[in-house]
């Protein structure tokens, strides 16, 4: 045996003992499993050869928190030893004959646990499969021929867009997507060209338009000016780029399966069709307890709102939830290793399922890299020591976990950045391109109407809107039970005169928050300090362990409370909520979120009024973005970015970069 295979054998053996963890993705033979369980079980109970159902949704059904914990304490990171293996199901969400049916299937078995109706309000995410068929229809429509060439308009450089409908307060709603079309012609930037008055409707069901507006005309805007991409001079600046950002061959993390140890941090990662990336079970080695401490059982974005601010029609309904509607693990794209991760990154691929139950691959969706940031991670000099100056840095380099998410004109670059510190920084940062609008102005001094948006070019209006991106945050901070804090600080004058000669000095009033309705959160000017403590853990001097979040751009929505976009997504009002644990409730703006009604949803669920302290808790923190387009946004969109941290706050007894105190 030549030592090059002694070695890939050696290597083999390394990969079949990775452990699989609970919360491992489905595998594509998984999926295919599923698939088949499905489809044995319609083929027995339907009389049609031919099965007549499609797959919207399939995902893993984990496993009860308390179980995946007990698996996590016996396989630990540091001592793996085995256990019995918990129960492997997943759930597929088909729709059939006109109806949503929810199947529970056991793995382990090969076996079908439950097939439900689902008889609420609100449906699955919609086909990759539907949505391309429902793109097709305009060409075959004499109508829409019609319409495109009474505009001198050529179809073959014609390109639509599926635009899911909302929920207007219709008391029956069908499962349907508005399909709206973009012009080429010259540019690769066709949201820079919209074929502006014309709207149709499709039904989904039977895959038929089932309603046509071409409403008026407005100019074409003009393809100069709008391309983006890379010419042949850009080329050199990019391979430049590459070369440049290639940094070192090995790096300080380990992964094995699903599973990330990096510095101090040992978590899992998962790609996931709807969240994108979910980020389990972290936790940070304490080298003074000689253990790792839990810090997150579960993070990842819940949701995002995005509305539209154009009543108009044709604008109405564009408010959407797209990590519902759409997903965000469904519309991440493969990154580009070099440009959108170091060349030394390492890439995971991910795996969905198509609406005829076949996995599919997403190559490299996902990138786990080592970032020199820059930063000192902590630093000082002394120079009052006599004879002496001492100076000791010590550079940071973050551990960063990314995904990108590309909704129609959006792109969505999230990160999840862990530190040597102890920090969880979660960073999105908005690019791609706007959704805009065509219009016969051409320069601001000839609007005296509110057109909604800002003129970014001529014949070209950005439509005023707005991102709210929830993180859903299963803190479990040294343990289950938790407290949600505020600290406020307040303002004291001094009352007794004479003892001192200042007047004033503030002073911190803890609150600690009893039931889920105290626990809505407006993060106004007002100072706020919020924490999430364990209230049965203390350090070494007595303070409670915790957590502390620290927002970013936090802006809460405008719209009224009964503007429908708005009661599908109620909770874009508060910034943050904190609930009880509870393992369905994931998704802030409900499970079935495309046409819901907001009868499901973070908003919902909060009115339950749970008690919350010393108890399982969950934060939900909004990242929010009024966006007010301007001219640089286009005709694509310099990166803005906000985020915020979860930073230990008297979690150790002192700065765990250093060593254990002697
Ligand atoms: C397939 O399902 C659709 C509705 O989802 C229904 O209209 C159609 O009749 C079904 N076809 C067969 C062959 O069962
Ligand atoms: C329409 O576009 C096609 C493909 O680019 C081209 O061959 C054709 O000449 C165009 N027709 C008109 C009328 O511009
Ligand atoms: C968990 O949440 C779901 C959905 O909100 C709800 O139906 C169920 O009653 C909750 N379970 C408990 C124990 O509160
Ligand atoms: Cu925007």
């Amino acid at each position: 045996m030549s030592m090059f295979s002694l070695l890939s054998l050696l290597l083999l053996c390394f990969i079949n003992t990775s452990i699989n963890h609970p919360l491992d993705p489905l595998s594509p033979s998984e999926i295919n499993q599923i698939t088949h369980i499905v489809h044995n079980h319609y083929s027995k109970t339907s009389t049609s050869p031919s099965p007549n159902y499609t797959f919207h949704y399939v995902d893993l059904e984990e496993p009860e928190k308390h179980r995946v914990l007990q698996w996590l304490s016996s396989n630990h990171p540091t001592t793996r030893s085995t256990t019995s293996p918990l129960p492997r199901l997943a759930k597929a969400i088909i729709r059939a004959n006109g109806a949503t049916h929810e199947l529970v299937v056991d793995l382990t078995d090969s076996s079908l646990i439950s097939d439900r109706v689902y008889a609420g309000h609100g449906y699955p995410p919609l086909t990759i499969k539907e949505m391309t068929a429902a793109l097709e229809l305009p060409f075959k429509s004499p109508q829409f021929q019609h319409s495109i060439l009474s505009r001198g308009l050529n179809l073959s450089q014609v390109s639509c867009i599926p635009l899911t409908t909302g929920w207007f307060g219709q008391a029956k709603t069908k499962r349907a997507v508005n399909v709206v079309c973009l012009y080429r012609g010259g540019t690769e930037n066709i949201f820079s060209r919209p074929i502006e008055g014309i709207t149709m409707l499709v039904d989904l069901e039977a895959m038929k338009m089932t309603k046509y507006f071409d409403r008026f005309k407005a100019p074409l805007p003009k393809a100069e000016g709008t391309r983006y991409k890379s010419s042949k001079q850009d080329f050199k600046v990019i391979s430049d780029f590459r070369a440049k950002w290639a940094q070192p061959k090995t790096h300080g993390f380990s992964i094995d399966g699903h599973m990330v140890k990096w510095a101090n941090w040992a978590f899992h990662v998962q790609f996931n069709t709807r969240a994108g990336v979910i980020i389990s079970t972290a936790s940070i080695f304490d080298s003074e307890q000689g253990k790792y401490r839990s810090v997150l059982y579960r993070g990842h974005a819940s949701e995002t709102f995005v509305p539209y601010m154009d009543p108009s029609d044709g604008w109405s309904f564009r408010a959407y939830l797209d990590i519902g509607e759409y997903g965000f693990g469904r519309t991440a794209s493969p990154l580009e290793p070099g440009l959108d991760c170091p060349g030394n990154a390492v890439f995971l691929d991910g795996y969905a399922t198509g609406a005829d139950g076949k996995p599919y691959k997403i190559p490299r969706v996902i990138c786990i890299f080592e970032r020199y940031t820059g930063h000192a991670a902590w630093r000082h000099t002394e120079s009052f020591i006599k004879g002496e100056l001492i100076t000791e840095v010590r550079p940071e380099v973050n551990l960063v976990v990314r995904i990108v998410s590309t909704v129609g004109n959006y792109d969505y670059i999230e990160d999840w950045e862990f530190t040597q510190s102890g920090t969880i920084k979660v960073g999105v940062g908005l690019s791609g391109i706007l959704q805009m609008k065509a219009t016969s102005y051409t320069n601001i001094d000839q609007i005296t109407e509110d057109v909604h948006g800002t003129l970014v070019a001529h014949n070209t209006l950005a439509i005023y809107h707005d991102h709210f991106i929830t993180y859903h945050l299963d803190l479990d901070v040294d343990g289950n039970d938790n407290s949600f804090v505020k600290s406020k600080m307040k303002t004291k004058r001094v009352t007794q005169p004479g003892s001192t000669p200042r007047k004033s000095y503030w002073t911190v009033v803890q609150e600690t928050m009893k039931t889920e309705a105290d626990a809505k959160v407006q993060l106004s000017s007002e100072p706020v300090d919020l924490l999430v403590i364990n209230p049965n853990k203390k350090t070494n001097v007595g303070n409670y362990v915790g957590y502390r979040l620290m927002h970013g751009l936090s802006a809460t929505s405008l719209l009224a409370d009964d503007d429908y976009p708005q009661i599908r997504a109620a909770y874009s009002k508060w910034p943050l909520w904190v609930t009880r644990y509870n393992q369905s409730e994931r998704w802030a703006s409900g499970f079935y979120t495309d046409q819901s009604h907001g009868d499901d949803g973070l908003a919902i669920w909060s009115r339950r009024n749970r008690e919350i302290e010393n108890k399982d808790i969950v934060v939900w923190y909004t990242v929010g973005f009024h966006h007010i387009p301007c001219q640089e946004d286009f005709p694509v969109m310099p990166t803005i970015r906000s985020g915020f941290q979860l930073r230990p706050a008297n979690f150790f007894n002192h700065n765990p970069m250093l060593p254990p105190l002697a």
